[in-house]
């Protein structure tokens, strides 16, 4: 039998974003590097015959060394194993990489200068494509080579999938599908994909959550190939840290105090389910997302704030928990359409937010193009340019919505007097 541990963007020398200000001090331990060193312990635990890098190893292509002295401790204990390590270059490291491979003597660099570049590792063949300069426009895949005996040969490569005109090795699902090989193990996009046999093709996914969007596990694959059975994948989750969306339905909640116990109920299920599985991370952070038909709209707002700011980590099962963010996707307990009936103030607003819904409306665009003139202008304001924030139409009309509907709800407030 011959195994492989496949990891994807680790991005050395990045810290995790959007932790608890509680969980500061523990950020290195939750972060990329902890990451990094339990894959390694992993595959030595394994036995592997080689462990393989899809490229984006480190966060930033110029400081040599940010990541050398933890990739080369992973990297040489794995040597000491008799565990090859072979990485191929993604977009951030087209620079650090190669330098590393040169004084890094276990860590071996596949297809430099652009080239495919084929290595055996046990019964099986890696073939792999570094970037050679941080900007790539065409597909290497146009000149892939043939390999000896594509059934039992690993593509491993980081690229831009089904991105036409993507300055980051675009190439498209037909073009990997058709290209001859048993494997196709991608980096670049942090999502891990769905990676199955018989023939596993996809993105490995980041190898822990670099950003509290990254939600799900995270981890390195391990890819197993014998004669009888051919080949087999399994994801193992690994990362210390990791961020989860909990769904809480409101609607049968009376007042806003108790989405505080129905979080902890719900991150309570979660945990019991997490605690079944072979790997728990260290460090949860929720998203929580509330749904259903709110009985307190009015006093959402201030809700959410507290639970963010105020909130501190809690303990389930051996893992700490903490609320990262909250967001409102619930329903309204009026009827819009009866509102925008009427000519004052509310039913005004109630029919805009009714346009912005209709794409077809005639008034549609022109209401999104006056906000996107004044989002633009402040957009614009030196203070903001860093955010460099595309205004999009989707993400305008959310906007959009979400604030006439948060003043509609205070105005409707007002004319009934209470609640
Ligand atoms: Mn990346």
């Amino acid at each position: 039998m011959t195994s492989l541990l496949a990891i994807g963007d680790i991005h050395l020398g990045r810290t995790p974003a959007a932790l608890h200000a509680d969980l500061a001090a523990r950020a290195g331990q939750l972060g990329p590097k902890a990451a990094w060193s339990r894959a390694v312990t992993e595959a030595i635990n394994h036995q592997v015959d080689a462990v393989l890098l899809a490229g984006d190893v480190v966060e930033r292509s110029r400081d040599l060394l940010v990541a050398y002295g933890d990739l080369k401790s992973g990297v040489e204990k794995l040597a000491t194993a008799g565990i090859p390590v072979l990485a191929v270059a993604g977009n951030h490291d087209t620079l650090v990489l190669p330098r590393l491979a040169r004084e890094i003597e276990a860590l071996q660099l596949l297809g430099a200068e652009g080239r495919w570049q084929e290595r055996s590792v046990g019964k099986l063949s890696v073939i792999g494509w570094s970037f050679p300069r941080p900007q790539v426009r065409h597909s290497p895949l146009k000149d892939f080579p043939q390999p000896g005996e594509p059934e039992r040969t690993i593509g491993l490569l980081h690229c831009d999938r089904d991105q036409a005109g993507s300055a980051y090795a675009p190439v498209s699902s037909a073009e990997l599908r058709s290209a001859p090989t048993a494997a196709w193990l991608l980096g670049h996009i942090h999502q891990p994909d769905r990676l199955e046999a018989p023939r596993p093709m996809g993105y490995l996914g980041s190898l822990s959550a670099l950003r509290a969007s990254e939600t799900g596990p995270r981890g390195p694959w391990l890819l197993t190939w014998d004669e009888a059975t051919g080949l087999a994948i399994e994801h193992l989750p690994l990362a210390p840290l990791r961020y989860e969306v909990l769904s809480i339905d409101v609607s049968d909640l009376h007042q806003p105090e108790q989405i505080a116990e129905a979080s902890l109920a719900a991150t309570r299920k979660l945990a019991s389910a997490l605690a079944d599985q072979a790997f728990q991370p260290d460090v949860v952070g929720l998203r929580l997302c509330l749904t259903g038909t709110c009985r307190f709209p009015r006093q959402l707002p201030a809700l959410i704030d507290q639970l963010v700011t105020e909130s501190r980590p809690w303990k389930e099962h051996d893992m700490l928990f903490f609320i990262q963010k909250v967001s409102v996707e619930t329903t309204l307990d009026f009827d819009l359409h009866a509102v925008a009936g009427g000519s004052d103030p509310c039913a005004l607003l109630a029919q805009r937010v009714l346009i912005l819904r209709d794409c077809s409306h005639e008034q549609h665009q022109a209401l999104l193009d006056q906000a996107r003139n004044r989002m633009a202008r402040i957009a614009g304001l030196r203070e903001f340019q860093p955010l460099d924030l595309e205004i999009d139409d989707a993400r305008l009309r959310k906007w959009l919505e979400h604030a006439g509907l948060r003043a509609l709800l205070e105005l409707l407030g007002q004319r009934r007097g209470a609640s």
